[in-house]
């Protein structure tokens, strides 16, 4: 490969409606988008997932704007490099940071099928041509709200819905959307809001037939997971503690979790997030890709990934529609009785809808 030139932007699209988690009220996603441009003129673009507050992890945007600017921007246009997998290792010496790599691993991962002229997820190794996928739905205001959601997304045929529960708003909220819908595939994302001392509660999600709970304890925690998997009979799935192979090793080992969310940000970039893919797959944990609110562009990553064959969980990665008036990319991610093609272009899989990306830039940046 030879990458001749990178830019920056700083996005800037807003929700059609607020997306409420234990830890936040989003109504505009701010972002980094990335592109790299080889000698040919020929562009990968990746998408960087930090939000703008480090409320979910420790990064940022303009965190991750420095770490690439400052660090992994002139490891990539100083080293030579032939094949994406290579990204990982000649970052290994800068620590954490993982959304900064992944959203420029990513561009090269779309760059390099473009050069080889065949679909991202063919060049992951992905075999599906359809992926089913489910919706994540933030805490609404009141009931009624959330019913007549759930409904509708049930409607439009996604195949698991997944609330955002924290403390008060939880069990009561659990029970009635039960009785409204005894036989929809359910599960609960906490986003870390409780401690073992909640261990009662927690419990009482079991009478719910949940998919599984996401992340209820601490964002760094692996030890108490385990603790709590002890005593509950639905599966815990982690988010925000796995960073690597190696911690989702220890988590699987330590019995943390029977289900890992792999967020390819989260981790650090594709080539990690297929080493945890393939290491699950060894233990017999199921895995299933977690979203970030990604415009479209971060979302292709998404469906790419979500090809390989131990993603048998259905996703975050929903329609474009159901976040955005009009989306960067062309055609917009469309979900089908639950079900999203995979597309047969190379690289991600669809255009970027350069008009768009104009309108929606703060700012830009060129690097050579
Ligand atoms: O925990 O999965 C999460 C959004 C922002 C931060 C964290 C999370 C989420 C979601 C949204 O659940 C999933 C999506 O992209 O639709
Ligand atoms: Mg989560």
């Amino acid at each position: 490969m030879n990458i001749k030139q990178i830019i920056l932007r700083h996005m800037k699209m807003k929700l059609l409606s607020p997306f409420t988690t234990s830890f936040m009220t989003l109504k505009d996603k701010e972002f980094i988008l990335i592109e790299v441009i080889n000698d040919d003129g020929l562009s990968g673009w990746g998408e960087s997932v930090a939000l703008t507050i480090p409320l979910y992890n420790e990064e940022t945007l303009k965190t991750n704007w420095h770490i690439l600017e400052d660090f992994l921007i002139p490891i990539v246009l100083k080293n030579p490099i032939s094949h994406p997998q290579e990204i990982n290792y000649i970052f290994s010496h800068i620590k954490g940071n993982n959304m900064a790599k992944s959203s420029i691993e990513g561009a090269i991962w779309d760059l390099y099928a473009k050069e080889q002229d065949i679909p991202l997820a063919q060049a992951l190794g992905g075999k599906l041509t359809a992926i089913e996928v489910g919706i994540s739905i933030g805490i609404q205001e009141n009931m009624s709200d959330l019913l007549s959601l759930i409904d509708q997304y049930f409607q439009e045929g996604y195949k698991r819905i997944k609330l955002k529960i924290k403390p008060n708003l939880d069990v009561e909220i659990i029970r009635q959307v039960r009785q409204h819908f005894p036989d929809i595939s359910l599960m609960a994302d906490a986003n870390s809001a409780y401690t073992l001392q909640d261990m009662d509660r927690l419990k009482e999600l079991d009478n719910f037939n949940l998919m599984m709970i996401e992340q209820p304890l601490a964002h760094d925690d692996i030890i108490d997971h385990a603790q709590l998997q002890k005593h509950l009979n639905t599966p815990i799935c982690l988010d925000e503690s796995i960073h690597s192979v190696e911690d989702a090793r220890k988590a699987i080992q330590l019995g943390s979790c029977r289900i890992i969310n792999i967020k390819i940000g989260r981790v650090g970039g594709l080539t990690e997030a297929r080493k945890i893919h393939d290491l699950c797959l060894s233990y017999n944990i199921p895995v299933w890709c977690g979203g970030m609110l990604e415009s479209g562009i971060g979302r292709a990553h998404n469906i790419a990934l979500t090809t390989l064959p131990n993603f048998t969980l259905p996703g975050d990665t929903a329609a474009s529609s159901r976040y955005w008036d009009h989306d960067i990319i062309l055609p917009e991610v469309t979900v089908n009785k639950g079900i999203i093609t995979i597309p047969s272009l190379p690289g991600i899989g669809y255009k970027v809808n350069n008009a768009k990306i104009k309108e929606l830039t703060l700012f830009k940046k060129t690097y050579n």
